[in-house]
């Protein structure tokens, strides 16, 4: 995972473009660089180059950018080369970079080792990192803008902030073991309450963020399911704005699940279309419906469709589905054919929402409420993009904090449990950056005492 050989890479998408990049890092490419283009490269300035195959015929001509490390990317030295966008001749400029590198031992990058290497190097930090990825990954605007302010380390900043703060709460629980003969009960130490407060109002707000960035990241996974000839497919359709599912007056039209994936207000929604819910004796059919079942029960909220104007009861469906969810899977009862009702008070409650997918009504209303659902703030400033390690970390920290507050409301006796579940929560937030804490706890304590204490 750590090899020091120098590693080359196309960096650009595959196919033909303009331009078509490739980097070198190594610890020293100085030799790799003349060996290209038997020249001493400035570094930091664009160089117009050309490139030639063993038999003295031209490759390409590029433009060459050099970084000596540390101020580099990864934190070694890097070449850019940005060839010509052809895939076939980024392959011949690879197979002779490789060729003149060989004595260096230059090699083809593993995928993410030249972010790997900046994070090693400590350029970035392991949240900064995984913002790369989702950089690349984001799905609308928002996220890429989420993702831009976690590697700016906006979301490490606040995590080292509230590492921090955790620091300083420990420090004060040190001292006040470190002289028991003062025996104050330690919460009553008012700094002490209050530094206790001001951690579980900053974790709090970053669980809250990381919950939001997670939403942005990963989006949702929308099952719509119900009994056939509800609508689902016709749903699917509006919400994505194409005909991408068939749609019949067929009961049993679907038989796979279809998928599409659309954003609302900026929030991924990966959208399943399920064949509808019955007892069967059609094999394939009842392979469909197995897979809805699969789709149900992965979902982060199922949207359980009914028509308007069946009156077939559909609580025995409704009560299965439910039985069937994972815990922290919502379900929305939707009612579709909303056109065919003379008159929408016949409707079982105000809690059910009414649409018409054929005709469209309701449909801004169903994604409000989707959003509201899921707990999506809407847009705001400052949104990170987070993954679920990082909430997991979140939530951890925070059993380990409230646990700390137990063990601080019991007094003194109980001081040092309270200390080591801080020192837990500070670990867990700690993975989140990939930093494990430095243990210099005792020299910041000693540090911050005045000479003669
Ligand atoms: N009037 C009216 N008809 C609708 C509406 N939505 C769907 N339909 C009709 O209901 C029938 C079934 O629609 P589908 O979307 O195929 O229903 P489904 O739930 O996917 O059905 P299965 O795939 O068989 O489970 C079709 O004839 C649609 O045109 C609606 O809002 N109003
Ligand atoms: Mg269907």
């Amino acid at each position: 995972m750590t090899r020091k050989l120098p590693i080359i890479a196309v960096a650009t998408a595959a196919g033909k473009a303009g331009v078509g990049v490739i980097r070198i890092s190594g610890q020293s490419l100085h030799r790799i660089i003349d060996s290209l283009f038997q020249k001493k490269l400035p570094p930091r300035q664009a160089t117009l180059l050309t490139l030639f195959d063993g038999l003295g015929q031209v490759i390409d001509q590029m433009i060459a950018i050099y970084f000596v490390g540390p101020a580099s990317f990864t934190g070694e030295d890097v070449l850019e080369l940005q060839c010509h966008g052809g895939p076939q001749l980024l392959e011949l400029v690879m197979k002779r970079c490789l060729e003149l590198g060989k004595g260096e031992g230059l090699v083809i990058a593993d995928p993410g080792e030249f972010t790997l290497r900046a994070y090693l190097n400590n350029k970035i930090d392991l949240a900064q990192a995984e913002a790369i990825a989702d950089l690349i990954d984001a799905q609308s605007e928002a996220a890429v803008r989420g993702a831009a302010r976690s590697l700016q380390g906006t979301f490490s900043d606040d995590i080292n902030g509230l590492i921090e703060e955790i620091t300083q709460l420990r420090i004060l629980v040190e001292s006040t073991l470190d002289f028991p003969e003062e025996e104050i009960e330690f919460l009553e130490n008012v700094q002490a309450r209050q530094r206790l407060l001001a951690v579980k109002e900053k974790l709090n707000a970053l669980r809250a963020g990381a919950k939001q960035g997670k939403i942005l990241r990963d989006g949702i996974q929308l099952v719509l399911a119900g009994a056939p000839n509800v609508g689902k497919s016709s749903l699917l359709n509006r919400l994505v704005g194409e005909d991408v599912a068939i749609v019949t007056p067929i009961a049993g039209t679907t038989r796979d699940r279809v998928k599409e994936s659309i954003t609302i207000d900026g929030v991924p929604m990966h959208i399943i279309d399920t064949a509808g819910l019955r007892e069967t004796v059609d094999i394939v059919e009842a392979k469909g419906i197995e897979r809805s079942w699969d789709a149900i029960c992965l979902a982060d909220l199922v949207l359980f469709l009914t028509d308007a104007e069946s009156d077939s009861n559909q609580d025995e469906l409704k009560t299965e589905i439910l039985a069937k969810l994972p815990p922290k899977c919502a379900v929305l009862e939707v009612i579709n054919k909303a056109d065919l009702l003379l008159s929408p008070s016949t409707l079982p409650n105000n809690e059910v929402l009414l649409i018409s997918a054929k005709m469209g009504l309701g449909i801004p209303q169903l994604k409000q409420k989707i959003l509201e659902i899921v707990g999506w703030a809407g847009p705001q400033e400052g949104v990170i993009l987070a993954r679920r390690r990082h909430l997991d970390a979140i939530e951890r920290a925070a059993e380990h904090i409230e646990k700390s507050e137990q063990f601080a409301e019991n007094g003194n006796n109980s001081l040092e449990l309270f200390s080591e579940e801080l020192y837990l929560a500070q670990k867990h937030l700690g993975e989140i950056t990939g930093k494990l804490l430095p243990d210099d706890l005792l020299g910041k304590i000693f540090s911050q005492f005045c000479i003669g204490k």
